[in-house]
């Protein structure tokens, strides 16, 4: 299944190593569209050369053509949530993981009706468990 991960990029990059080891885990059965923003070397300068239009109209596409969304939202990110919202609009499926220590999530996603596979993690290992269980129901 094609998956699009979310994860901050200008809303900070202290999660990127968390965003890696999902991304790769997923990628072991399934076909991640968006791995650099698991990728260390994307800084919150990196792909300055792209165009924020071209960026986000790619990033659109790869939403539309996905199966799945998965968004970890632990590091509060503008780009997360309006890809999260654009989820809602279109009807694609999402799972998100949160880890509460780090941040409380937003009432606009917590408190809207079409995010229900909202998840609470303490550790990667607990994160991929959740992600393995949810993710052979939905093949
Ligand atoms: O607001 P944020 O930058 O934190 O938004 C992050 C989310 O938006 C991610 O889930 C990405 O899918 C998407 N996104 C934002 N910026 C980029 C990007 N380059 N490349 C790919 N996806 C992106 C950013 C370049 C910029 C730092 C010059």
């Amino acid at each position: 299944m094609k998956i699009y991960f979310a994860g901050s990029i200008r809303g900070g990059r202290s999660d990127v190593d968390i965003y890696k080891k999902i991304i790769d885990h997923l990628n072991k059965n399934n076909k991640v569209l968006t791995e650099h923003v698991g990728d260390y070397n994307l800084s919150i300068e990196g792909q300055k050369q792209l165009y924020n239009g071209y960026i986000r109209n790619r990033d659109i596409d790869w939403l539309k053509e996905s199966d799945l969304v998965v968004a970890e939202t632990s590091s509060p990110s503008l780009g997360v949530g309006y890809e999260l919202a654009y989820a809602e609009r279109i009807g694609k499926p999402v799972i998100i993981l949160h880890n509460k220590n780090k941040s409380q999530l937003s009432a606009m996603i917590e408190g809207s009706s079409y995010f229900k596979d909202i998840n609470y993690y303490k550790t990667i290992e607990e994160a991929i468990e959740i992600l393995d269980k949810k993710i052979s129901r939905q093949c």
